[in-house]
């Protein structure tokens, strides 16, 4: 039986009114495409909503709230079943998802927060941010042992969940220790060209036989470090170690050749823990919890990051 016969079985034996995932249109507002991580995300919504037999509308917002906001009000006037919104940035959201309450319009955030309150969305699909960032800081605190390291650090996009989620809990785990210092601290916007401008001032301003450690609010920012830390004549992952989060292919290649020293993996499907969500909400009315937390995991030197990095290329990263 085909994935919609099935749905369609499905939905009528709970509830003939409902509309099947095979019914539904979806309006996903996405940030943009700034990382490995986020392209990754977006094929894998695509691929989760079409196994669904649902008809997604796709809106890239160029990392502009604005064009988040006015996708959202697009969705609104045309009437669709359910928003799926990744907010680029935490605050300025409360109008809009008050304008899709007022129109029954079901939102669920995708891998980062609002400051708003949490009645104007069904659920929250993210990681725990913070914890991402404790795991960070307690690699680097376990691998310098003790010793003098000085820090610089790559920050997400000013006012996002994950930048201002992952200083905190990396600030969490390095506090007490006073071998452990950020010197620098800078957003990269979570870009590869900007990881590198910006890695590139902090060579320039601290010495680069003065830095111990980076760390990047995400791996695309590292990956470009990396080639900033190259082009000053040092060696990446000995010179200055460096701990990331998003574990993309292209970070497992880095810590198999020795030029990275551990990542924090991010699903990129967290689309389809909000689709099963929807499903059940609009199928009979089941609520779900307002925060769905998918799994972080650390990855060093000591795993098959070849392995790894030849299984996740293929993934739409
Ligand atoms: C975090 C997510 C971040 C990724 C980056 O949940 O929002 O956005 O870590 C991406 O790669 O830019």
């Amino acid at each position: 039986m085909t994935i919609k016969a099935t749905l369609l079985a499905s939905a009528l034996i709970f509830s003939p009114l409902a509309a099947t995932a095979a019914d539904l249109t979806i309006g996903f507002s996405q940030i943009g495409s700034e990382s490995g991580w986020r392209a990754a995300e977006t094929t894998v919504t695509k691929q989760e909503a079409e196994a669904r037999g649902i008809n997604l509308k796709f809106a890239d917002a160029q990392q502009k709230q604005e064009n988040q906001i006015s996708a959202l009000r697009s969705f609104i006037a045309q009437g669709v079943d359910a928003i799926l919104v990744a907010p680029v940035v935490a605050t300025g959201w409360d109008e809009v998802l008050e304008e899709a309450q007022d129109s029954d319009i079901p939102v669920i955030l995708l891998d980062r927060t609002v400051d708003a309150p949490d009645n104007l969305y069904l659920t929250a699909v993210t990681s725990d941010l913070v914890h991402e960032g404790s795991v960070a800081g307690q690699w680097l605190v376990d691998d310098v042992a003790g010793a003098d390291c000085r820090i610089v650090e790559l920050q997400g996009t000013t006012g996002s969940s994950p930048a201002i989620d992952r200083k905190a809990g990396f600030e969490k785990a390095i506090a007490g220790h006073e071998n452990l210092e950020i010197v620098r601290s800078q957003t990269g916007d979570f870009t590869r060209s900007q990881g590198k401008v910006v890695m590139e001032s902090f060579l320039k301003a601290e010495g680069g036989k003065n830095i111990c450690a980076l760390y990047a609010h995400n791996d695309d920012m590292a990956v470009g470090a990396i080639q900033a830390i190259k082009e000053a004549g040092l060696k990446p992952g000995e010179d200055i170690r460096i701990v990331a989060i998003d574990a993309v292919p292209d970070a497992h290649l880095a810590i198999a050749n020795g030029e990275m020293n551990a990542t924090i993996e991010l699903t990129p499907n967290m689309a389809g823990p909000a689709l099963d969500a929807l499903a059940a909400y609009l199928a009979d009315g089941t609520t779900p919890p307002k925060w769905i937390q998918t799994e972080s995991r650390l990855y060093t030197a000591a795993d098959d990051n070849q392995a790894i990095y030849e299984t996740k290329k293929g993934l739409g990263y």
